[in-house]
């Protein structure tokens, strides 16, 4: 499979020059100055409206806060939120002074929890009051696991003990903020994900990944994703997933639009938020899609102000998403399609364009501009041309600078060349947009979010009576997928289905909560009156 031989898919967009060389923060703040008095977070719950001049100013008090607090240029801090304003202050204050995030689901168990925080080593987390008792719960801390060094505990609303409130932060004087220097291979951003095998790691995305892939979507003559001033972006997919911080977050900070924040789902608020807002643009995945095209009470609100939906983090079915557009019939509807190590957007709907091209239904959309995207055949490795299905691969700046402490791992995703390996499976058309078909990693994908099976498989077989387990994947309606799990007794036969899921209900998330209301309602409301 020699390079020369490859055959590459571009974008159909030009390539353009990308600010690549500035820190993340001076990156999306870089055109404030066109529109500082116009809306940038809005609260959903509150109604409260923070302007670009005060984001960025409450950013930079927060900056200068943690600083005094003692975080350092390379140190990481945890979020542990739901969507808030404070998450986006948290977020580019630490930017800000070159400390590193790493986004957490506070729905997570105190165990998966402690982790992310210890694999991260993290020193200061913020979060909500109601999931400061996860930090503090003992059993995390068998097997010597407890933390070395002390963290300090933040939150945003009324402290528990021990505990500071955020305005400690806020209240700090930004003029106190250190100067750094920044360069664009420092790390900005740490999710956590398993990739194509094994269990959950730490995702190194620099400043330069992130200010590209967010320039490969926003910015240019002509962009790829067409985001404007009067724009106001739904942001209900959490902002601790790559998605929702890239692709809602930063882009519309960049672009100058406004964000809807919204703390969870729940279909009614939602749509009551969406016709108040007049949300013209909702990154969703396919469970919300669902929800939007099957529930009946879609039908008493004006999405009239939608013009975009982008559907992303799961396969989006071509029925699902043609139910939406009667829903939605002036709105342009595509997907994109990313993994957390590729920064994350390797595809996007060039209907989205400034210039927007006809698109199909069920495509992920085009590659991003800047980039370059290979399908090779699984089992030799050689290139494949249009319309044979392979395993798709990435390179460009965007792409993570690696796994955290995990060397291994990294040379298994990101080849010598710099092709990043996604473990999907998929072609590209004579259009030139890519379609997935399969996937040939061990993940599964729950609403969208990773479930590694690998992670469940290591602690069933932590059960003393059980000998052997696999987990696998099984098509679900609402959710997608869900996992299934196989399980060899040991010894004790009397083993039962129910105690097999408490103690795993114990360890890691098993229903996500926000998203559960809806899909009962769908369920109920829906599936039993149209199908
Ligand atoms: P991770 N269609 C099918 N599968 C998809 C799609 C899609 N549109 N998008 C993501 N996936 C699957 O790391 C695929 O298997 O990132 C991929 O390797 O949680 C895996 O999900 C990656 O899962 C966007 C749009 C980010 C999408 C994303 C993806 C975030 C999911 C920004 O604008």
């Amino acid at each position: 499979s020699s390079h020369e031989t490859d055959h590459i898919f571009r974008s159909k967009l030009p390539d353009i020059t990308i600010s690549n060389h500035l820190p993340l923060h001076a990156y999306c703040f870089e055109n404030l100055s066109d529109f500082s008095d116009r809306p940038c977070l809005i609260s959903g719950s509150t109604g409260k409206t923070y302007s670009f001049a005060e984001t960025l100013l409450i950013s930079r008090k927060v900056a200068a806060g943690l600083s005094n607090l003692g975080i350092k240029k390379g140190d990481v801090i945890m979020t542990l939120l739901q969507n808030c304003p404070e998450f986006v202050f948290s977020f580019m204050g630490a930017s800000m002074i070159g400390a590193v995030t790493t986004t957490a689901n506070p729905f997570y168990t105190p165990i998966e929890i402690f982790k992310q925080f210890s694999a991260s080593r993290a020193k200061l987390i913020i979060t909500q009051s109601q999931y400061v008792n996860k930090l503090r719960d003992s059993d995390c801390y068998e097997n010597n696991q407890k933390p070395e060094e002390d963290f300090i505990v933040i939150t945003i609303d009324d402290p528990p003990e021990n505990c500071l409130h955020f305005n400690v932060l806020v209240e700090a004087n930004e003029s106190e903020m250190p100067t750094v220097s920044i360069h664009p291979d420092d790390p900005v951003a740490l999710p956590f994900s398993s990739g194509t095998t094994g269990l959950p790691k730490g995702v190194i995305l620099t400043h330069k990944s992130l200010i590209t892939s967010v320039a490969q979507q926003v910015d240019g003559e002509i962009p790829n994703l067409y985001l404007k001033q009067d724009d106001v972006v739904l942001c209900v997919l959490p902002l601790f997933h790559i998605f929702s911080l890239n692709s809602v977050l930063l882009c519309s900070l960049r672009a100058g639009s406004a964000v809807l924040l919204m703390q969870k789902f729940e279909i009614g608020s939602l749509l009551e938020l969406i016709q108040k807002h007049n949300v013209s643009v909702a990154a969703v995945v396919p469970p919300l899609v669902l929800a939007l095209a099957k529930n009946p009470m879609v039908a008493n609100f004006d999405l009239s102000s939608i013009r975009v939906v982008l559907s992303g983090a799961a396969p989006l079915g071509k029925e699902l998403e043609d139910a939406l557009r009667s829903r939605v019939p002036q709105a342009i509807l595509g997907q994109g399609y990313g993994m957390t190590e590729a920064g994350p957007v390797l595809s996007m709907c060039l209907a989205f364009s400034k210039q927007p091209f006809p698109t199909k239904s069920g495509s992920c959309g085009t590659v991003v501009r800047n980039a370059e995207l290979k399908v090779i055949d699984p089992e030799t490795g050689r290139s494949l041309g249009y319309n044979q299905p392979g395993e798709i691969c990435i390179r460009g700046s965007q792409i993570m600078k690696g796994y955290l402490n995990d060397a291994e791992a990294t040379a298994n995703t990101i080849d010598v060349e710099g092709w990043l390996h996604t473990g999907d499976i998929g072609y590209v058309d004579d259009d030139d947009e890519i379609f997935i078909v399969d996937r040939v990693k061990e993940i599964i994908k729950f609403k969208g979010f990773q479930v590694p099976p690998a992670e469940l498989e290591a602690l069933l077989v932590n059960h003393p009576s059980i000998a052997d387990a696999a987990v696998v994947p099984q098509k679900d309606e609402v959710a997608g997928e869900v996992p299934v799990a196989f399980v060899v007794r040991s010894d004790d036969l009397d083993l039962s289905e129910e105690a097999v899921k408490d103690y795993i209900a114990k360890q890691v998330l098993v229903q996500l909560q926000y998203t559960h209301t809806s899909s009962f309602n769908v369920k109920n409301d829906t599936f039993s009156k149209q199908s």
